[in-house]
């Protein structure tokens, strides 16, 4: 098989610099974007923070209450609500440069993709490093964004090449390079690895990809099961075949049902939500894919809507958590709820071909 060339590019504190773009000062403050719960107050967590905020230990999934109380003698730091819908308008702006200057687009999610550049490059790694850093200016030229990229000959690596230096990094991993660029990394670099499963390894006294590389297929397939054990052992050898594949970028999967009664009773229409899962979750199934947003709807008595969604923090296939989550987000979409609901949805989107790392989640 001929040398790919494969870009994974990834924005940098994605909706923190996206509220940057739009208000320039906040630049050199600290800033918090927030998802604020019903519950009112400071109740919530922290979506994102600029690097700024992150010096003070405000990371992705902390309770605002946390970060305010990590902040609290900086009197410039700055709580803004999430906008989706202006961070999906930035990102399409952005991924329209990617799109342009690649042969494959792959849309993995809002802020981040693979391009296949092998061919406008001829497979040559410094006109590839060119183009990569062709992409970073445009885009920072025309959305005043930053990214960070990484070029290897496949998907997983250039995945681990991108976090490796950020923000605004380009980390060019030649293919004859990948053990010396892999071997020294923690094993948590490896995506898909959570605390859980580092804390497995470090309990067997492997810390680095070197360390891990010491540990055969069959003990890793015993251990994780025989997809993720391969794909562990896979991972630590730079081993990815997977094509940069097209996807449309907006695809969502969702069921609605008319209730027998309109309802504001929890017990009842969870039973409806866990059923609509399960109708979700065929879906899902039959089309090979994972989801990362779960979202529930409501169309109450007066016909007026209302939705609630949240993002997992990696995509999953297991109909376990979609149920947990839509029950979940049911159970919030009902406090203070005065209207009866008539109609009750469930939808997925965020949506992600199932390969190797795929159910990892589930026991991640
Ligand atoms: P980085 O490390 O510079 O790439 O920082 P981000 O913020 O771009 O982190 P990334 O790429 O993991 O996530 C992209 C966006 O997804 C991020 O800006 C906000 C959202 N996000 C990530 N983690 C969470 C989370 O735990 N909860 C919520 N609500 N949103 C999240
Ligand atoms: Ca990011
Ligand atoms: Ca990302």
């Amino acid at each position: 098989m001929e040398t790919r060339v494969v870009f994974h590019i990834d924005f940098d504190y994605f909706y923190a610099q996206c509220e940057e773009t739009r208000n320039p000062e906040l630049k050199s403050k600290p800033v918090c974007v927030c998802v604020f719960s019903d519950r009112g107050g400071d109740s919530g967590a922290i979506a994102t923070a600029n690097y700024t905020a992150r010096k003070y230990g405000v990371k992705s999934g902390i309770p605002i209450m946390f970060a305010k109380k990590k902040l609290q003698d900086k009197a410039d730091a700055v709580f803004l609500p999430v906008d989706f819908d202006y961070y999906i308008e930035t990102s399409e702006k952005a991924m329209e440069i990617m799109k342009e200057n690649a042969d494959i687009f792959e849309y993995v999610g809002k802020d981040e993709a693979y391009l296949d550049v092998t061919k406008r490059v001829g497979g040559d790694f410094d006109k590839a490093s060119h183009l990569a850093q062709q992409i970073k200016n445009k885009i920072r030229e025309r959305i005043k964004l930053s990214c960070s990229i990484g070029v290897s000959p496949n998907k997983i690596i250039s995945k681990i090449a991108s976090d490796f230096r950020k923000p605004d990094g380009l980390t060019i991993v030649l293919p004859e390079k990948t053990d010396e660029f892999l071997e020294p990394l923690k094993i948590r670099a490896i995506p898909g690895i959570g605390k859980k499963t580092e804390t497995q390894f470090t309990e067997m006294n492997l810390e680095t990809i070197k360390d891990l590389k010491k540990i055969d297929v069959f003990t890793l397939n015993k251990e994780f099961g025989r997809k993720n054990g391969t794909y562990i052992y896979n991972c630590a050898r730079g081993i990815d075949n997977e094509p940069v594949r097209e996807r449309e970028d907006s695809i969502q999967y969702s069921k609605i049902t008319t209730l027998k009664k309109d309802s504001k009773e929890y017990e009842f229409l969870a039973e409806n939500i866990i059923q609509l899962c399960k109708e979700v979750h065929e879906v899902t199934k039959k089309n090979n894919k994972m989801f990362k947003s779960i979202g529930i709807h409501f169309v109450q008595s007066d016909l007026s809507n209302k939705s609630k969604s949240r993002m997992l923090k990696n995509p999953t296939a297991s109909l376990d958590e979609l149920q947990k989550n839509a029950v979940q987000l049911l159970k919030e979409g009902l406090e203070n709820q005065t209207m009866t609901i008539r109609r009750l949805g469930v939808k997925v989107s965020e949506l992600s071909e199932i390969r190797g790392q795929s159910d990892i989640t589930s026991f991640f």
